[in-house]
């Protein structure tokens, strides 16, 4: 059974449940799970050096994404568990590539479960705005804005997002555009530039 909305096709699907190890930051039996290293983040540090040096002395796990996707259709929810690790690129904190959505009018909200960092947020217009991830705290990301997350701290930043099913991934934008603020440890403080 399908039905219609807007000449939007939503499939019929099963309800399920999915089990979460909330301190490890994993789904227990994830349909897709992302890991990206320091070598999937060519292009995104300032310091472009201290990553070839981190790529060459162990290329680390950066962030893992843990998935049980559904139709990536209007009406169904896409939701995931993220584990971004602690650590610096040079004095730059540990972040995720970043994205818009490819339909650019959805939103997106994130749930930080365990450790801290920023949601960095920006428009294709210029606007860049940041707002704290802490255990306890909702992010709402609205349509339109770009988004990636930061570990300022010193343990995992896990998170859980829920978004659209059919907003779709556009990084290409971001690698190009770049973020106009970057977030730097140094002596122990957090820096936002
Ligand atoms: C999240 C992100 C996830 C990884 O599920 O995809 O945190 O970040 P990148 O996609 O930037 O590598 C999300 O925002 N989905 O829309
Ligand atoms: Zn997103």
């Amino acid at each position: 059974m399908n039905s219609t909305l807007e000449a939007q096709e939503t499939t019929f699907i099963e309800p399920f449940s999915v089990d979460y190890d909330l301190v490890e930051g994993a789904m227990k039996n994830p349909t897709n799970h992302l890991v990206r290293r320091a070598s999937d983040m060519r292009g995104h540090y300032r310091d472009a050096a201290a990553l070839q040096q981190l790529i060459d002395t162990g290329n680390p796990v950066h962030y893992e994404v843990y998935e049980r996707p559904v139709p990536e259709q209007y009406g169904h929810l896409m939701f995931c568990i993220s584990d971004l690790r602690p650590g610096t690129v040079g004095e730059e904190c540990f972040m995720t590539k970043g994205h818009y959505h490819t339909r650019l009018n959805t939103g997106e909200i994130y749930l930080a479960l365990r450790g801290r960092g920023y949601m960095m947020m920006k428009t294709n217009d210029g606007k860049c705005r940041y707002e704290e991830f802490a255990p306890g705290r909702m992010v709402y990301v609205p349509p339109y804005w770009g988004h990636r997350s930061i570990n300022t701290g010193s343990e995992p930043l896990i998170s859980f997002c829920v978004y659209p099913g059919d907003a779709g991934h556009n990084y290409g934008d971001i690698e190009r555009e770049g973020f106009p603020r970057r977030v730097f440890l140094r002596n122990g403080k957090i820096h936002v530039e």
